[in-house]
Order: structure tokens, then C-alpha cells, then sequence
């Protein structure tokens, strides 16, 4: 329910249509005052009628949007005329589905769209307003636009097959493939944040039982959303919780602590840590300050190394204030929330201030798949160039990329991806 509520009709039809409910005739261009009738000529109701024609609307298809009173009775009175007068309801998506095969978005624009939609922060609504200005596209669109540069420069040296050797030996082409990898770099980097953006940075919480994980978890989300106790071996379940910190959002998992256990529920929660741990962007890895570092933690921790793994004592509270401190490390407490500060701006640190960074737009996990597997093919169009120096297989390496690339945009495609992605969208979008 709400003071207007808006009904959308796209298609060679929609003017036949829009003037059959309004009894009248539309001008495009103009916001016209006008009745609604059903079939018997009884007012429905009055609003707004608006004509878009095509191409320039929404969709790139003749347009007219219906601006009625928003009761949803009134509506599905109206909604019920428009599809008697020859309309149907739209699938999930398929306004922007419409505009993507006209011509008017291309698919990081659409996504860009939903996005913008369900942001859950300023800074993704922002980034997703910079994807839909085709921030990120322009970009897919320079790389794809070197690559094909390149392409032709081999594929004209395949063309006259003696000199191949010679006109591959060029440095010319080595130096290419390098600015190449590394711009591919430089925008697979933007497209990681963009995609935290979207996603939220999943921050994992590990450790062994009673390290004090669930009360972290507690202490950031402002309420009890874990159950703690002395017991070792409280937590089971993995417990995700959504928050904002800095207006970064963030999925924090608590996970049971990491221990063999003769008990199968532990055991079963002590294998979709594991899960979750491998999946996380950044891993916290939790010691128990008043036990010290054993060497069961030593164990797990040298399992986990890497540069998103982040040590952290907790319950300093039980601590001499002047005992020895690791400098890699972060001192906690739950209980007196000393080091929490630090603790935070090492998580958001690590996903960078977005606030400030103009440059990020959105991106999803399926982009930043394709320039993975595009960066893959330029790599590996450098080795076949080293060792091989075959022009064919490079060409064939580089095609490859450019089809990666072209996937993002939706230059490249099946239908089954376009269906998979408009179907998220929800009707009427
Ligand atoms: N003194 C103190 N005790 C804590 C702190 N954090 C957790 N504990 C206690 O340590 C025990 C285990 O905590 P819990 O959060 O359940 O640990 P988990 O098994 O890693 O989830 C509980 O008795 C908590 O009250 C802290 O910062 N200071
Ligand atoms: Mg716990």
C-alpha cells in the first residue's frame, strides 16, 4: 500500500494498450491526467499516463507507465484490464533482460541495477551507481581492445608463416602481453573490492574451544547471538551475522573451536569450520591469552597461513598489562572491549576505506571469475610465447581471454547464464 502505486507496459503493444485503458489518446513525451477504465467503461481509477517511445525508454521498447493510486486491490484491478487488453505479467527481470537485448545496458549495467536495488550501505550504493554509469565496463571494454590489438598483430604474422619466427621474436609483443596481465590485474583487484561491496567481507572467526570466539562474535554484533559458556565445545553450528562496521558490511561466522572429538554433533561442527574457514576473506584466528600460545594453536596455525589470516589474543583482562606482546598480533577482550578498535581497523583495513575510494565500482563473484580465467589464458599465452613461441596456441590463449572478458559485458554468452541472472531480479526491474 503506498499514495501511488506505478504499472509498466512494454512492448510494440503497450500505446495500443495504454490508450484502450485510458479511452484516449497518449502523446509521448507528456504527463497526461487521465481515467482508467475496465471493460464495461466504469473509472477504476485516475492517474498519471506517460508514453516512452521507442527507442528511448527504459527497456528500448515502446513504454507507457501507468501512475494509479497504490492499493494493491486497485492495482490488480487495473493489472487484470492491462492483461484482458492483451499485456502479461513480466518474468523476474525481464524489463532489464528487454533493455539488455535492445541494446540499452549491457550486464554488469543490468546487475548493476539489482545492486543498486538491494545495497545494504552508502558505499555499495555508490559503487553500484558507478557500474551502472558503465564505470566498469569501459574498462572490460579497453582490455578486450588491447587484446584484440594484439591478436591481430599475431594472427597477421601467422598469415606469413616464414617469417613467423622472426616477427615473433619481437619484444614488442612480450612487453604487450605484460601491460596486458597487468592491467588485467589492476582490474581484477577493483572488481575484488567491488564484490566485497556486494557480497560484504566474510570474516571467519577460528579457534580452539573456549578461545572466546562467540563472545567476539557477540561483542561486534551489539547483542547475545551466540550462546557462550565455560563449556569447551558450546558452539556447533556455524552462526552467521550481518553488520556494518565503517559502512563495510560484513558476515562474521563463529565456528565451533577446532579440536578432534569422540562426539559426532562436535565432530560435524568442527568439519563445516573447516568449510567455512577455507571460504572466508579474512580468517581470525583466536588464543586464549590467559593459556598462551599452545601447541595445538601452533598446529592450526601454520595450517592456516596466509596473508588473510589475522592472530589475536583474546581475554587480555586476565593479563599483566606489561607482559611481552607480539607485534603481528591484536590483543582482545570481549569482556572490557580493550583492543576492539585496533581489531576493527585491521578488518576494514583490509577490505580498504571504500568510503573514500571513488574508484570502486560493483562487481559480483561470476566477474571476477571471468578475469581469473582471463588472466589465466594471458598467463599462459606468455609461457606458450617463451617456450613454444608458437603464434597459433598464443592466438588461441588470447581468444580465449577475449571471450572471458566478453562474458562480463554479456557479449558473450548463453542463454543459460542471461537466465541466470535475470531470474534473481525481481519482477517489474
Ligand atoms: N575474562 C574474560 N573471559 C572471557 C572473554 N571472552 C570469553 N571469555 C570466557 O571464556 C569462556 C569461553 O568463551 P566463548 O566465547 O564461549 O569461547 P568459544 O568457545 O571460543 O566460543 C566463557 O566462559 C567466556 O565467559 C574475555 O574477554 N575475558
Ligand atoms: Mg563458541
Amino acid at each position: 500500500m503506498g499514495g501511488i502505486g506505478i504499472l509498466r507496459l512494454s512492448g510494440t503493444r503497450a500505446l495500443a494498450i495504454g490508450e484502450a485503458i485510458s479511452n484516449s489518446k497518449l502523446k509521448p513525451g507528456v504527463i497526461q491526467f487521465r481515467q482508467f477504465f475496465d471493460a464495461d467503461g466504469v473509472v477504476l481509477d485516475h492517474g498519471l499516463c506517460l508514453y516512452f517511445v521507442a527507442p528511448h525508454s527504459f527497456s528500448g521498447e515502446d513504454c507507457v507507465e501507468i501512475q494509479a493510486h497504490g492499493g494493491p486491490i486497485v492495482l490488480d484491478m487495473l493489472l487484470e484490464r492491462l492483461c484482458e487488453l492483451g499485456a502479461r505479467l513480466a518474468h523476474a527481470g525481464e524489463f532489464s533482460e528487454r533493455a539488455f537485448l535492445n541494446g540499452k545496458l549491457d550486464l554488469t549495467q543490468a546487475e548493476a541495477i539489482a545492486d543498486l536495488i538491494t545495497s545494504g550501505s552508502r558505499a555499495a550504493t555508490r559503487a553500484a551507481m558507478r557500474s551502472l554509469e558503465g564505470r566498469f565496463s569501459r574498462q572490460v571494454h579497453a582490455l578486450v581492445e588491447e587484446i584484440i590489438n594484439l591478436r591481430a598483430y599475431i594472427e597477421a604474422a601467422l598469415d606469413f608463416a616464414e617469417e613467423e619466427i622472426d616477427f615473433l621474436n619481437n619484444s614488442d609483443i612480450s612487453r604487450r602481453l605484460e601491460e596486458c596481465s597487468r592491467h588485467l590485474q589492476q582490474l581484477l583487484e577493483q572488481a575484488e573490492h567491488g564484490r566485497t561491496l556486494q557480497e560484504g567481507l566474510s570474516v571467519t572467526l577460528a579457534g580452539l574451544p573456549n578461545a572466546g570466539k562467540s563472545s567476539l562474535l557477540n561483542y561486534l554484533a551489539g547483542y547475545e547471538a551466540a550462546i557462550v559458556t565455560e563449556i569447551e565445545g558450546t558452539t556447533r553450528d556455524v552462526l552467521r551475522e550481518h553488520i556494518s562496521l565503517k559502512g563495510i558490511p560484513l558476515k562474521i561466522t563463529d565456528t565451533a573451536g577446532l579440536r578432534e572429538s569422540e562426539n559426532p554433533v562436535e565432530r560435524e561442527g568442527v568439519r563445516r569450520a573447516w568449510e567455512t574457514i577455507a571460504q572466508a576473506d579474512v580468517i581470525i584466528y583466536l588464543v586464549d591469552s590467559s593459556k598462551g600460545l599452545t601447541p595445538a594453536d601452533q598446529k592450526i596455525i601454520d595450517e592456516l597461513a596466509g596473508d588473510n589470516l589475522q592472530l589475536v589474543y583474546s581475554k587480555t583482562d586476565l593479563l599483566d598489562a606489561d607482559l611481552p606482546r607480539e607485534p603481528d598480533a591484536l590483543y582482545i577482550s570481549a569482556l572490557d572491549g580493550s583492543g576492539m578498535e585496533q581489531l576493527i581497523a585491521r578488518i576494514t583495513g583490509q577490505a580498504a576505506d571504500f568510503n573514500q575510494d571513488s574508484q570502486v565500482f560493483m562487481a559480483r563473484r561470476r566477474h571476477v571469475d571471468a578475469l581469473l580465467r582471463a588472466r589465466n589464458c594471458i598467463q599462459r599465452a606468455g609461457q606458450t610465447f617463451n617456450t613454444a613461441c608458437s603464434g597459433e596456441l598464443m592466438a588461441e590463449d588470447l581468444r580465449e581471454a577475449q571471450q572471458c572478458l566478453n562474458e562480463i559485458t554479456g557479449e558473450f554468452g548463453s542463454e543459460d547464464l542471461l537466465g541466470r541472472i535475470f531470474s534473481t531480479f525481481c519482477i517489474g526491474k
